[in-house]
């Protein structure tokens, strides 16, 4: 929503930010579609427009307050501009205009922008986004503009961008960016926000596979996701879940390399502007003005952009209802209906305006006296005062979206009601819903709700007003627009901060260099491989995961050489490493340590307990494996497992949890353990792991050059008890104690021959 009005303040231009020096935190980059304000010329003459909106609102009063001052060097907002490049030249040389921040403008071709904006922003994601699914144009020339246009935003920004640089892209219109951004620039500090809703999955998946899932891979390119509520959150990591097979862990997600954290973070309101301006002269001056002007009445107000997703037909058939149902407030109150003009080029506005318009008439028409009309309807933009001083002059705000990411209009609603006198009545299916827990819930649908609910809202005493707008006026003073700012960039920071923490280097040639030249001077090696997902790949059953040639060939040339001991180190039941490896010169470890056999020995067992501990985990199993098909259950001499590999993604995954649970409580005061594996949940007797067991070994030997390499949460303990006295390397990227990654499975061999690789070789090839 725009504003027009004069001409003040200062615009700082942005080569002069360029040629700042970099100080203190480094610099905050605002990215959203468009800029906040707009260039008007008349002849000669060029005017600033500012826009209003809840993100330009917010991100301003954040920019205005003193809070940042001391923590930012500079402030930079990056949008597409509405005006011609000439006419910001001008605007430069001219130094007429400044602004305490900082303009990255961006240029796109008109038609480009049509589709980009008018086509995929807001005829795909923005009816999706809200549930109106049947809204929803699929043009693929749509999704073609949004990447073009995206891309054109990374290209730009890229070559600017410092390395303390904390960028920050906000909402469904970028949601390519903060992947091709980091494309460009791997280290560079990235949040995202979505300030609509985030969809249920069954409404996420409608989209087209590459469409969905570019959107999700474009998002995760950041290392903080925000979004306004709960529900949000858990719709977001739903649908990575099953779109990219990548799990989350309390609100954190290892995706690729990255730790990417995805928190709840509800917008706030500028609270002291809203409060302070219901006491402005002029505000009470236009208050009373409308007070007077409807002869004491009751008003009822509502203010939205023309959309769809406000609920304006709903409402209004509600508000006919309660005049049908409650005649006894005909000609007691009004309802201001105010709507602000909103893209006006896409065809579906323009017909809501019609039947919006029809409506009005036909209640008008149908309850009007000579006296009263029900319903005072404007189709305008208001200025700042005139907004405040409807908000103060309504006994009720009736704000009824049928979808609202948040919703500010509500929010803005309860500060402004300094007198203690107002009541909300509020969508349940707004954002703002799950915080404004005190206003009057309704279901915007619901006639017959909204009517009872204006009448209740009427008749309310001002003892209960003064109460309710008191518990929710604290609420949005906690945690107002600039804490709203704070907290999310205090989160990013965090996660940076964890990110270099967790940093596992690759693998690459200069270390595979050392550690053969290591190998290659060593008397005394040992070298520790763990089988599944390590030596060889993952298999449906896990039966089916028998070494190939490959395999064999390699721990034949390894075995070979006097100097070597190789340990195969596993969760596998003896029976089965036995029959695969068992007349190889190795020492083989089964079931993380319970049984072993080292080269050239038999087999030991360190446990010999019944069997009798297995049968009621069996049964629970047994009952999972029932609810959850595809998945079965292994059983080993010493561990009992059921594994959710082949599995639908969501629900192995969630039944997984489920059993987690029941068998933790289960087996809580006995030596048992509960182990959460790769896409298997074990119980196994506790006591052994490979740590310790690998520990034991490599102590008995006294080599001079020890490797371990593996793959699985129980690699871990290897890794860690090993720390400093081998080479460590976990397969798969994700946080590790090893020293190295490897990106996969299918480069262990590779890695392994080219350690053993004969002197005669001159250099060491990079990995595959
Ligand atoms: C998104 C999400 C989310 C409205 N009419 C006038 C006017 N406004 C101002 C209000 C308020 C803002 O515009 C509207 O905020 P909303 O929250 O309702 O919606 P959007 O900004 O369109 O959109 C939304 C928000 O982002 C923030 O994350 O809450 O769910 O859709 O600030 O005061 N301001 C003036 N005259 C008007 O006529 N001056």
């Amino acid at each position: 929503m725009d504003s027009t009005g004069p001409l003040t303040g200062a615009l700082l231009f942005w080569s002069h930010f360029w040629n700042k020096a970099c100080i203190l935190m480094g610099r905050l980059i605002i990215i959203s579609n468009r800029l906040p304000f707009s260039l008007d010329r008349e002849g000669d003459k060029l005017s600033i427009r500012q826009s209003s909106g809840g993100l330009v609102s917010a991100i301003k009063s954040y920019f205005e307050s003193n809070t940042n001052k001391d923590q930012l060097s500079e402030k930079l907002w990056m949008g597409v501009a509405d005006f011609p490049q000439e006419d910001w030249e001008q605007a430069v040389a001219s130094h007429a205009f400044r602004q305490d921040f900082g303009i990255i403008p961006l240029y796109v071709d008109k038609d480009l922008y049509d589709n980009y904006y008018n086509g995929f922003s807001n005829s795909v994601l923005w009816p999706l986004f809200h549930y109106f699914s049947s809204l929803v144009e699929y043009e693929s020339r749509f999704f073609d503009a949004y990447v073009r246009v995206n891309q054109q935003f990374a290209d730009t920004l890229a070559p600017l961008l410092q390395p303390d640089d904390q960028v920050w892209i906000h909402d469904y219109q970028l949601m390519l960016l903060p992947h091709l951004l980091r494309q460009k620039k791997q280290d560079a500090t990235i949040g995202f926000f979505l300030h609509i809703p985030f969809p249920s999955y069954e409404i996420f998946r409608l989209l087209p596979t590459e469409w969905k899932k570019s959107l999700l891979q474009g998002v995760m390119g950041a290392d903080l996701i925000g979004f306004h509520t709960y529900d949000y959150v858990q719709h977001f990591l739903q649908s990575v879940k099953m779109l990219l097979g990548v799990e989350s862990y309390f609100h954190n997600l290892q995706y690729q390399d990255r730790l990417v954290r995805i928190d709840l973070f509800p917008i706030g309101i500028d609270y002291n502007k809203f409060y302070q301006a219901a006491s402005d002269p002029e505000v009470l001056d236009m208050c009373n003005k409308i007070r007077n002007n409807l002869e004491d009445k009751k008003i009822i107000f509502s203010v939205d952009r023309l959309d769809y997703t406000k609920g304006l037909s709903s409402r209004l058939n509600g508000f006919e209802y309660f005049l049908d149902r409650y005649p006894e407030w005909r000609e007691k109150m009004v309802f201001i209906l105010n709507i602000v003009p909103s893209r006006s080029s896409i065809p579906a506005y323009l017909e809501r305006k019609k039947m919006i318009e029809e409506k009005i008439g036909t209640i008008n028409g149908r309850f009007s006296t000579i006296s009263w009309q029900p319903v005072i309807y404007r189709y305008n933009h208001l200025s700042f005062k005139e907004l405040i001083a409807l908000y103060q002059a309504a006994d009720v705000a009736l704000i009824t979206p049928l979808r609202d990411g948040m919703n500010l209009v509500a929010k803005e609603y309860v500060a402004s009601c300094a007198s203690g006198r107002g009541v909300l009545i509020l969508s349940e299916l707004a954002g703002a819903a799950s915080e404004l827990s005190e206003a009057i819930l309704v279901n915007p649908t619901d006639t017959a709700d909204v009517a009872s609910s204006i009448t209740r809202a009427l008749a309310m005493p001002l003892y209960e007003q003064r109460n309710r707008l008191a518990l929710m006026q604290r609420r949005l003073q906690e945690y107002d627009v600039i804490k709203w700012v704070n907290d999310f960039m205090d989160q990013l920071t965090q996660v940076k901060q964890e990110q270099k923490k967790q940093q596992v280097k690759v693998l690459d040639d200069k270390a595979l260099t050392t550690i053969r030249r290591h190998y290659l001077n060593a008397k005394n090696r040992c070298i520790l491989l763990d089988y599944d997902g390590t030596l060889v790949p993952f298999t449906r059953l896990p039966s089916e995961a028998s070494p190939d040639n490959a395999v064999r060939d390699m721990l034949s040339r390894l075995t070979s050489d006097a100097r070597n001991h190789v340990i195969v180190i596993s969760g596998r039941d003896l029976s089965s490493l036995d029959r695969w490896l068992g007349a190889m010169p190795l020492t083989l470890v089964a079931e993380h340590g319970a049984s072993f056999k080292m080269r050239n020995g038999t087999w030991q067992q360190l446990v010999s307990v019944s069997d009798l501990w297995k049968d009621e985990i069996r049964r629970i199993m047994q009952l999972f494996v029932i609810r959850c098909a595809g998945s079965f259950i292994e059983e080993k001499t010493n561990t009992i497992a059921w594994h959710y590999r082949n599995t639908q993604t969501g629900l192995g995954f969630s039944r997984s949890r489920e059993l987690l649970n029941t068998l933790s409580q289960l087996i809580q005061n006995t030596t048992l353990q509960v182990i959460d594996g790769n896409k298997v949940v074990e119980v196994r007797i506790a006591g052994f792991d490979k740590g310790a067991t690998a520990l034991k070994i490599v102590n008995e030997q006294d080599p001079d050059f020890v490797l371990c390499i593996g793959d699985d949460t129980t690699d871990e303990d290897m890794f860690k008890a090993l720390e400093g006295e081998a080479y460590t390397i976990k397969v798969n990227n994700g946080a590790s104690a090893a020293q190295y990654t490897i990106l996969s499975q299918q480069q262990v061999l590779p890695l392994l021959n080219k350690l053993i690789a004969p002197l005669a070789e001159p250099q060491v090839q990079p990995l595959n």
